[in-house]
C-alpha cells in the first residue's frame, strides 16, 4: 500500500521456519508490525475481480489494484505486477470505467457487495540497498485470521521500463532467502475464496485470474 500510481512488483512465497534467520543474515531490519482488516468489494456478478480489478477497504481507506495494461492479467510467471490507487476519486473513476457506468461522486453510492473480509498481522522487513540498484525491497510476513500465512517480496517502481529489472531483483531476493518457487504461491485472497467462496473461486480460476 503506497502513494497513488506506483507499480507494485511482487512475488509470494511459503514462509518456512528459517526465513526470519535468513532475512537477518541478509541484513534485513524489522520495520514495523501492523494489524489491519481488509474488506473486498465487487458487483453481485463479480465483474471487477473477473477483470482482475481488486477494490478493498483497508481499515478506513479505499485501495484499488489492477493490471498496468488494460485487458491483461497482473500475474506474470510466479510474480505479479499491479498498479495501486489510494485516492477515492481516482478509484471511483477507474471502477466506473471498468463497469461502464457514470463516475459516482462516492464509492459508497455504488451497489457493491463485500465478498471477503479478514484481518492480517504483518511483519515488514526492509532490506539494505544493493549494489547497482535504486529499488527499495521490502519483505512482508503475513498471517491472516483464518489461519493462513504467506510471505511477499515486493519492489515499487514508478514506470513500466523499470518492471523487468524489478522482476529480476525480486527473484534474486527469493533465491537468497531460499524460498524461490517456479509456480505462483497462493495468497491470502485465493485461499480465503477457496475456503469460503468456492463458486467465486472457480469462476476466477476459469477466467485465469487466479
Ligand atoms: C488476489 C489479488 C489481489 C488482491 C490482494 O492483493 P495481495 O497483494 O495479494 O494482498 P496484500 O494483502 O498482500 O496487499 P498489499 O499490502 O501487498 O498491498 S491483487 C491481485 N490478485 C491476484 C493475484 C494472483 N492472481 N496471483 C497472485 C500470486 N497474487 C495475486
Amino acid at each position: 500500500t503506497h502513494s497513488s500510481g506506483s507499480i507494485e512488483v511482487e512475488r509470494k512465497f511459503v514462509p518456512g521456519p528459517q526465513v526470519e534467520d535468513k532475512l537477518h543474515s541478509l541484513g534485513a531490519k524489522l520495520q514495523n508490525e501492523l494489524t489491519f482488516r481488509d474488506s473486498y468489494y465487487d458487483t453481485p456478478d463479480c465483474r471487477l475481480t473477473l477483470g482482475d480489478v481488486w477494490l478493498r477497504r483497508r481499515e478506513d481507506s479505499w485501495e484499488l489494484k489492477y493490471p498496468p495494461q488494460r485487458g491483461t492479467r497482473g500475474l506474470n510467471g510466479a510474480s505479479t505486477q499491479y498498479l495501486e490507487l489510494n485516492c477515492e476519486r481516482d478509484i471511483a473513476h477507474r471502477v466506473s470505467e471498468e463497469l461502464n457506468i457514470p463516475c459516482p461522486h462516492s464509492l459508497d453510492l455504488l451497489e457493491l457487495q463485500e465478498f471477503a473480509s479478514f484481518v492480517t498481522k504483518r511483519r515488514r522487513f526492509e532490506l539494505p540497498p544493493r549494489n547497482g540498484s535504486k529499488h527499495k525491497v521490502v519483505v512482508d510476513l503475513d498471517t491472516a485470521d483464518f489461519g493462513f500465512s504467506v510471505g511477499e517480496v515486493e519492489v515499487l517502481v514508478e514506470t513500466q521500463e523499470e518492471v523487468q529489472s524489478a522482476l529480476k531483483e525480486v527473484e534474486e531476493i527469493c533465491k537468497k532467502l531460499g524460498v524461490l518457487s517456479d509456480s505462483p504461491v497462493p495468497g491470502k485472497m485465493s485461499t480465503f475464496l477457496k475456503i469460503n467462496r468456492a463458486d467465486h473461486y472457480k469462476q476466477l480460476l476459469e477466467a485465469h485470474v487466479l
